[in-house]
């Protein structure tokens, strides 16, 4: 099995699946594609009939959207639980996977994921508030019901979906609720994330677009094709 990704340090969906394989220990091969520099749409296309990552490959099956990796994955691995084994859990825990695949569109346009990086005070908060006071409330929620750290009884598919969302909180420092930031700190915490931390630092590429500068229009994008 092969999970294709942009890379660990900004590549939002990518990050998603290579948690739930790597949390609940299923064995896989990574392959790393260029998202910055010449020809890199050209190559993306290669592999991805979306000209996205992530793609999941097993066997000859090509599965692309980080949703329907996850669910392929769910289905082919039944015995990890990667959803919670409440049949009304698991409902809920897709319903917040999908507003997440779905939503929260200022704090990803606005808050690119950069794990390893730090960018206090740069977020127009104005501009995420929605976005912020939205999570609390859905996170504050089910952390309640299920007395924490994760959203629901175990670290799921849900908290994957979440994880590069929390990284967004912490890389910009953004302001949150207590609960909130008890439960970035539980998503850093994890072995899972902490491995794609480590990884993410040892990469050396710069993907410009998702530099805060770039994004932001302080400094001119030159190798974005
Ligand atoms: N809806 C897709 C989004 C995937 C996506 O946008 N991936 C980014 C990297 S994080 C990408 O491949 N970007 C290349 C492009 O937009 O051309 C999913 O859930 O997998």
């Amino acid at each position: 099995m092969k999970l294709i990704i942009g890379n660990k340090n900004y590549s939002s969906w990518s990050i998603r699946p290579w948690l739930v394989l790597t949390h609940f220990a299923i064995p896989f091969d990574e392959q790393v594609v260029m998202l910055s520099g010449e020809g890199w749409r050209e190559n993306l296309r290669k592999v991805s009939p979306s000209g996205k990552v992530p793609v999941l490959i097993d066997g000859d099956v090509v599965v692309y959207e980080t949703i329907a990796i996850i669910e392929y994955l769910a289905e082919r691995f039944p015995h990890k639980k990667i959803w919670p084994a409440d049949r009304k859990q698991r409902a809920v825990a897709r319903s917040a996977a999908a507003e997440m695949h779905a939503g929260f569109s200022s704090l990803r346009n606005l808050a690119p994921v950069n794990l390893k990086a730090s960018y206090p005070n740069r977020i127009d908060l104005d501009a995420v508030a929605g976005d912020l006071k939205r999570v609390e409330h859905l996170w504050g929620d089910l952390l309640q019901k299920s007395g924490g750290p994760y959203l629901f009884e175990q670290f799921s598919a849900a908290d994957a979906m979440f994880a590069p969302l929390a990284s967004r909180i912490r890389t910009y420092e953004l302001p949150t609720s207590d609960v909130a930031a008890e439960y970035v700190e539980a998503i850093y915490a994890l072995p899972a994330f902490q491995q794609l931390l480590a990884d993410a630092r040892k990469e050396t590429w710069v993907v410009q677009r998702d530099e805060i500068d770039y994004a932001q229009g302080l400094k001119p994008v030159t190798d974005f094709s």
